[in-house]
């Protein structure tokens, strides 16, 4: 049986491939940190009582910032493939913490490499770092490939440029079997609530189910080639099963900017919107109603508008990626459309919406938590 250990079990991505590692016969192993709550909702759903009989599913309380427990757990465990996930993901948060970020994303990723190489599993154990379509940033070449030049535009980026190299570097250096998955933005219900396509149709339906009067967001021009998770996860274990290590670019080809996805969302809300103003001070309003799960608007009512102060200190604008390598040499191709990955997060967000509406209408306290 293979042993997989994955860090940032807790997270999107991280349930996902846990799943799919399950599915396939491993022992999988997570990384999860302390926290004041539980923080494993995610993947309760594949949690194994240590008492069970013969659990295949494991998780164990450790930090991308200790290293000493990170040589311990690879030492216990003793991985074939080691999934490094975990990071402080969030592109916004890393200008207002950079040097947590960077500490995580990048001093992490060669903490992790060097536990293995320290271990002498350097030979056995293989790699995957989660990198990022962040990495073009100011994009140089449309749309962007596996040699298209980097200019990363955050702290998060700049530190996940680390990681992609220091990843480069064990292999070419030790003979290390490390890739790098050059990922473009991947969603769905499991995306965390601050993120922009989550904290879209998170918002819509609480909107829509009266909840909340009216969402504030950020660029809406920016341009993203948002693919599904599920579809990105199933990639992260191909790259691991190959005879050669490489890096891939993963993305579906096709973007979409921020304003669209509102649209979208808004419409398989039963809501259809109309746009007006200019970028600061745009603002969206209801044009019609249709169906019952928008009781909570009328036409005219204005539900989305633009803060400033969701701008970032410099943006990214523009990706699209280029997922021809990843299909030539991988099979690889995304099976799940945007407009597809949309209508489930939105039924998702709104199944919890009517949930919590009920339970306001028969007098219960129910606050939804915002950023
Ligand atoms: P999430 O933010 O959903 O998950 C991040 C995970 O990392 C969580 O499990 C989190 O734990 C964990 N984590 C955070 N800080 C630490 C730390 N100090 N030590 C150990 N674990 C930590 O991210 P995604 O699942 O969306 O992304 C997975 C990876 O892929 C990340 O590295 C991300 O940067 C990268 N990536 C993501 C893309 C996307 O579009 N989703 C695209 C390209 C790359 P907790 O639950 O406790 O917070
Ligand atoms: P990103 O994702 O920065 O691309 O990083 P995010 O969803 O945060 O932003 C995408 C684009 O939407 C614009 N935007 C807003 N973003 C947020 N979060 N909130 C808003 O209100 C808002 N309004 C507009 C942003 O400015 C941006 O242009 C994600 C993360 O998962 C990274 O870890 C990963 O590496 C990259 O995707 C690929």
């Amino acid at each position: 049986m293979k042993k997989a250990l994955i860090t940032g079990i807790t997270g999107q991505d991280g349930s996902y491939l846990a799943e799919l590692l399950l599915e396939k016969g491993y022992e999988v192993h997570g990384i999860k940190r302390r926290a004041s709550l539980f923080n494993t909702e995610r993947v309760d759903h594949i949690y194994q009582d240590p008492h069970e009989k013969d659990p295949r599913f494991f998780l164990h309380y450790g930090d991308l910032t200790d290293s000493s427990n990170l040589t311990r757990i690879v030492k216990d465990v003793q991985p074939d493939e080691v999934y490094n996930l975990g990071a402080q993901s969030h592109v916004a948060v890393s200008f207002e913490a950079p040097e947590y970020t960077a500490d995580v994303d990048a001093m992490g990723t060669l903490r992790l490499l060097e536990a293995i190489r320290f271990l002498g599993l350097e030979k056995t154990t293989r790699f995957y770092q989660a990198s990022t379509s962040e990495l073009y940033g100011l994009v140089q070449e449309v749309p962007q490939k596996e040699t298209t030049p980097f200019h990363p535009r955050s702290p998060y980026a700049v530190a996940k440029m680390y990681a992609y190299w220091i990843t480069v570097n064990y292999r070419e250096s030790y003979g290390m079997y490390a890739c790098n998955g050059i990922l473009f933005n991947h969603e769905s219900p499991r995306r965390g609530e601050t993120f922009v396509t989550r904290k879209i149709t998170r918002g819509i339906a609480n909107v829509a189910q009266g909840l909340e009067e009216c969402l504030y967001m950020g660029n809406l021009d920016a341009l993203r080639d948002w693919g599904h998770a599920k579809d990105y996860v199933r990639m992260q274990w191909m790259m691991l099963q190959q005879e050669q290590p490489d890096d891939f670019v993963i993305a579906t080809g096709k973007q979409i900017s921020v304003r669209e996805f509102i649209r979208m969302s808004a419409q398989y809300t039963g809501i259809d919107l109309e746009f007006s103003g200019d970028g600061v001070d745009e603002i969206a309003t209801v044009v019609a109603v249709k169906g019952d799960s928008a009781s909570g608007v009328s036409v005219g009512d204005v539900i989305v508008r633009v803060d400033p102060r969701y701008f970032r200190p410099a943006e990214v604008e523009t990706l699209l990626g280029d997922p021809s390598k990843a299909k030539e040499k991988l099979g690889w191709e995304p099976e799940i459309t945007v407009e597809d990955m949309c209508a489930e997060m939105v039924a998702a967000d709104l199944t919890k919406a009517k949930q919590h509406a009920l339970l306001k209408e028969h007098g219960f306290d129910v606050s939804v938590a915002k950023e």
